[in-house]
């Protein structure tokens, strides 16, 4: 009927049509205004239409009408097409907004456009009652742009696809050793040197073929205010990630004192050209924390999102062992080992933040030697560490690899482009449980949600990035928002059929996703791409 994605909790149809016309009217009740004038933006750009202010306060009058509901949760919305045009009611205008989304879906996919088609096109709504809300609090995409640069309107317009998917958390993966892209203020040399890189690994790290041309860019700090304010008007939160102590080369190449300097020389370091665990990891001085420091505090005046992502993942201990500074300092604090040094420079991190009223969030080796209090964690390896963690109070976002990697192959045949990883199929992600079975329902509360991360060692473009992220986010946005059955009882053809229509947004969209039938496109001219550069799964 509705070929809504995300499927609502519920809906019941009527009989009959609601029709928008040069005399229908859009009324933003009180709270809603921000909505309204979203909502009013979007539809006058594809309709043509005028949508004047209506007049009686959350009446529809034939048009659409947007209002507070008190009693429904901040994100829940409640629909309602009928002979008084359309109301949407919300808990909170993050509900009113989610519930405007569904109504540019009902609408048709020329509500995606940008300009109308036509003047003498009917824009209609069929007679319907929809009650619906999210299952979880964080429906999160992370992009990463420090593999590749995602220039600003790439990122805006993520976040736009963001929003037509009810996803509302967009985790900003900001550095790495290829790059680092945010503007630091009193460490300008981070974007100076660090945001460019000479050449590129193209394909796999294995592929003995360069992209012999520099690659770079990043985010002034302008540039980061417009996103998140642009995020926030469509109730997405930016998460930032600032990557620690590993995957941090791009930083020691701008910052040579940073890196673990009585080990290797540092100062012939430049930002990584290719892809992997790299070494060259942070020195665990007073130095390095004093710098991040100033880093963090200038990330925290940009987002004011509560979690602050600090990276944690795959950081090397090799160095460390060699390093004398480094071992003075395990001695010092009285630590274990290496891994245990490794919780303190997150610990530290930790603690720095929550006097900032604000919460760390970090890959799952933050819990090797001890997970630091208060902090949440990204299930990245599987879902042990999120298992650990919510058994032991902590929360967690469940983002599996073998499961919601969109870097990841769709397709198990030799035609996708550079085909790393786990095949994950569009049917795969929509059987994706992000709650184990095993947690208690008291465990379970720690999931705060779940996440689809795109990496983009092999994603040089927007077109490489959409044809990743689609239509696999569809099927992962659904998981996110809907109360889907287990796994095995979900019904694949249903949302199969409700991506027939889906395709049609997408496509007015401008999204470039993988076609679901027929040859791909290449696949039709034989030998133009040859075969792609491959490693054995799962690879990286
Ligand atoms: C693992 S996920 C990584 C990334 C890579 C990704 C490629 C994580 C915390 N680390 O650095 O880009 O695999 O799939």
């Amino acid at each position: 009927m509705t070929e809504l994605i995300p499927a609502p909790r519920g809906a019941v149809t009527g009989a009959g049509e609601v029709r928008l016309t040069r005399h229908s009217r859009l009324h933003a009740g009180t709270g809603t205004e921000r909505v309204g004038r979203w909502l009013g933006a979007a539809l006058r750009q594809a309709t043509g239409l005028p949508l004047g202010e209506g007049r009686e306060p959350g009446e529809a009058e034939g048009g659409i009408g947007l209002r507070l509901r008190p009693g429904l949760g901040p994100e829940e919305y409640r629909l309602v097409s009928d002979g008084n045009g359309v109301l949407i009611e919300g808990g909170g205008a993050a509900g009113v907004f989610w519930g405007a989304q569904t109504l540019r879906q009902l609408l048709g996919p020329d509500a995606y456009r940008r300009a109308p088609l036509g003047r003498d096109r009917s824009w209609t709504v069929p007679y319907l009652t929809i009650e619906d809300g999210p299952r979880f609090r964080w429906r999160g995409l992370m992009l990463d742009v420090a593999r590749h640069f995602m220039p600003k309107e790439g990122v805006l317009r993520y976040l736009d696809l963001m929003a037509a998917h009810k996803l509302n958390v967009f985790h900003f993966h900001l550095t790495d050793d290829q790059g680092w892209r945010i503007e630091i203020e009193r460490h300008p040399r981070l974007t100076e040197t660090g945001s460019w890189r000479a050449r590129t690994k193209t394909g796999h790290r294995a592929s003995p073929l360069w992209e012999d041309k520099p690659h770079g860019g990043y985010y002034t700090q302008d540039d980061i205010r417009e996103i998140v304010a642009y995020a926030a008007e469509r109730h997405i939160t930016v998460v930032p990630e600032i990557d620690v102590p590993g995957h941090s080369q791009a930083a020691i190449a701008a910052y040579p004192e940073l890196g673990n300097t009585d080990v290797i020389d540092t100062t012939s370091l430049s930002v990584w050209d290719t892809w992997g665990i790299n070494p060259n990891v942070l020195a665990p001085t007073d130095n390095t924390l004093r710098f991040y420091e100033g880093v963090f505090e200038e990330v925290l005046a940009l987002f004011p999102s509560e979690f602050v992502h600090v990276g944690g993942d795959e950081c090397p201990k090799d160095q460390w062992q060699r390093s004398e500074t480094a071992q003075a300092r395990i001695r010092e604090l009285g630590l274990a080992d290496e891994d245990e040094l490794q919780s303190w420079f997150i610990g530290h991190f930790d603690t720095w933040l929550a006097e900032r009223g604000r919460r760390l969030i970090g890959w799952d080796e933050i819990l090797e030697g001890g997970l630091a209090g208060g902090a949440a964690v990204s299930s990245w390896r599987g879902y042990a560490g999120g298992i650990a963690a919510a058994r032991a109070g902590h929360d967690v976002v469940m983002c599996p690899e073998q499961q919601v990697y969109l870097d990841h192959r769709q397709d198990p045949g030799p035609e996708e482009p550079v085909p790393i990883g786990w095949v994950r199929t569009l049917e795969d992600v929509y059987r994706f449980e992000p709650v184990p079975p095993e947690l208690t329902p008291g465990e379970a509360r720690h999931v705060l949600g779940t996440q689809a991360n795109l990496w983009t060692e092999v994603m040089e473009d927007h077109a490489r990035v959409d044809y990743q992220a689609f239509p696999r986010l569809a099927a992962f946005a659904e998981v996110a928002w809907s109360p889907l059955p287990a796994p095995e009882a979900r019904d694949f053809a249903d949302f199969e059929r409700r991506m027939a229509a889906h395709y049609r947004r997408l496509d007015a969209l401008g999204v470039a996703y993988r076609p679901p039938t027929g040859p791909l496109p290449w696949q039709r001219r034989p030998g133009v791409l040859g075969r792609p550069i491959d490693g054995p799964p799962p690879s990286r």
